[in-house]
């Protein structure tokens, strides 16, 4: 059977205090406002917002036991517990809620974290959870300025800015933020090259 949204909003709100929950509107908001402005799928990005936080109230066993419960391949466990809720919610979000469009998925499962090779989905809910309205953290305008020319530099600047703090706190960095971050910037990189040929010819 085809999930419900509201019914899964209302399952969601329950899993969480209200100030997540705003937060959560929040992204769902912003995630459709950049998939319109970026050419992404705002029905999908409804749809990975909403999800993307539903087990971070969760008590971190209960978490934990979902990765591991679920075969979970990637090293998750073995870096900080606040990483471990967004692979929780895309195991939920598939047995629980019914969601089968592997795309929305992804974009749960890697909101926290990145990858390499970020999908425009990917892009939209990661940098909405960043620059969601309710947001505010030391340079949290200069992403949202970022944002308004290009999806890459302004997630760029929010992993720069999560690396830095796990720096500062002496935490481990998970492996896969930094390759998202160089993975970003090459795309970059390569959109620069391609706009410099393009003066040439
Ligand atoms: O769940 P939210 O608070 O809305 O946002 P999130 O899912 O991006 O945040 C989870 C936290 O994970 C964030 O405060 C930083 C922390 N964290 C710990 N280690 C890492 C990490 N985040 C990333 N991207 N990479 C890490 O290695
Ligand atoms: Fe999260
Ligand atoms: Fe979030």
């Amino acid at each position: 059977m085809k999930p419900d949204l509201q019914a899964v909003m209302e399952s969601v709100r329950a899993q969480m205090p209200e100030k997540r929950w705003q937060h959560t509107i929040g992204v769902r908001d912003t995630a459709i406002r950049l998939s319109l402005q970026y050419g992404a799928d705002p029905v999908q990005a409804e749809w990975a917002a909403v999800l993307h936080d539903v087990a971070k109230y969760w008590p971190v066993e209960k978490q934990r036991q979902t990765l591991v419960d679920a075969g979970e391949q990637e090293p998750w466990l073995q870096y900080d517990k606040p990483l471990w809720h967004a692979p929780a919610g895309a195991i939920v979000a598939e047995r629980q809620y019914s969601v089968t469009d592997s795309m929305i998925l992804d974009a749960i499962r890697y909101h926290t974290s990145g990858r390499p090779g970020m999908t425009l989905l990917d892009k939209v809910v990661c940098l909405a959870d960043y620059m969601e309205p309710g947001r505010a953290f030391p340079g949290v305008d200069r992403i949202r300025e970022l944002a308004e020319r290009s999806l890459e530099a302004a997630l760029i600047a929010g992993f720069e800015g999560t690396i830095g703090q796990l720096i500062e706190q002496g935490a481990p960095i998970f492996p896969m933020t930094v390759l998202a971050r160089n993975s970003l910037l090459e795309e970059l990189d390569a959109a620069r090259q391609e706009k410099k040929e393009e003066g040439h010819s």
